[in-house]
């Protein structure tokens, strides 16, 4: 193509530099919250130890009000909504801008909220794999009138680096465990307090316990999109989800927002101190060179 338009972020290939603007991009971190992206930006500016001149502050590179996107040195920041069709769209507009920037063995991490089966609110789960309704670990999509799978396969490497970021001194867990992604955050996750509900507590407790029995450690609604387009495109990747809520003991998430807020940060700590542990081991390469 002559050009290629990024819709959704309001960038293309002829209006913008992107190998100037994106080049020396390492990290993609995405998570479903534009405010939450924000704030994870201003957190590894922080981090990074960077300073930004008096009266500047970062600013929202998309153009569109679908995403927000926030560069900081090597680590950008994207939302990517609720849902796997939203987060397939940011997928295939980050792989390609990647693509289009040139740039290199770059890693790339979901930070994200979840439900947790059998574990303190408040853990950090770092998925194993991502598995669907039936706990198998496949990502499907119908394409041209036939349904298409792909495995779900993350980085161990990464999510083992991940969890050994947690430090003894940290007030909170962190496990490696399997993921299941729904396409629904009430009926799909087998709660009771939707709109509509045509099953019992029993069934809810039976699939629930079935899904902690075949070693699920949280619910949410991304990691399977997620890992199938990585890897598919042969990016090292890793998911990181706190819980808020354990599904074994309820549906309604009645945390106050504070606490919920400070549970949120712990994911983003440890793919912060993953990140910061990946530089300094890179400019000590460096300098041995
Ligand atoms: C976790 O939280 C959101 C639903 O509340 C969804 O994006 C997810 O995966
Ligand atoms: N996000 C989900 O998808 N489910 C939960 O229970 C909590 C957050």
């Amino acid at each position: 193509m002559d050009n290629d338009i990024l819709f959704h972020f309001g960038l293309s290939t002829t209006g913008n530099d992107l190998p100037k603007m994106f080049g020396d991009v390492k990290f993609v971190c995405c998570g479903g919250s534009t405010h939450r992206m924000e704030t994870f930006a201003n957190y590894m500016l922080q981090e990074l130890g960077m300073e930004l001149p008096t009266g500047q502050s970062l600013s929202n590179i998309c153009s569109t009000d679908r995403y927000v996107m926030y560069k900081v040195g090597p680590v950008l920041s994207i939302n990517h909504g609720i849902g796997m069709p939203s987060m397939s769209i940011m997928l295939h507009e980050i792989i390609k801008l990647m693509h289009y920037a040139g740039c290199t063995d770059v890693v790339f991490f979901r930070i994200g909220t979840s439900g947790g089966l059998g574990m303190k609110p408040g853990t950090v789960v770092i998925s194993e794999e991502a598995v669907n309704y039936k706990f198998q670990p496949v990502f499907q999509l119908p394409i041209l009138g036939e349904m298409k799978s792909w495995p779900t396969t993350l980085s161990k490497e990464v999510a083992e680096e991940v969890q050994s970021c947690c430090l003894p001194g940290d007030d909170f867990d962190a496990v490696i465990k399997k993921t299941l992604s729904t396409d629904d955050f009430y009926e799909g996750q087998g709660r009771l307090d939707g709109a509509f509900c045509e099953f019992t507590v029993k069934d809810k407790m039976d699939y629930l316990q079935s899904a902690h029995d075949n070693g699920v450690g949280n619910v949410e609604m991304e990691s399977s999109c997620f890992a199938a387009m990585t890897n598919r495109a042969n990016i090292k990747a890793g998911v990181v989800c706190v819980t808020l809520i354990d599904r074994l003991e309820g549906d309604q998430l009645s945390t106050p927002a504070n606490v919920l807020h400070h549970w949120e940060e712990r994911a983003q700590q440890l793919v912060a101190r993953y990140i910061l542990k990946k530089l300094k081991q890179h400019q000590q390469q460096q300098q041995r060179k």
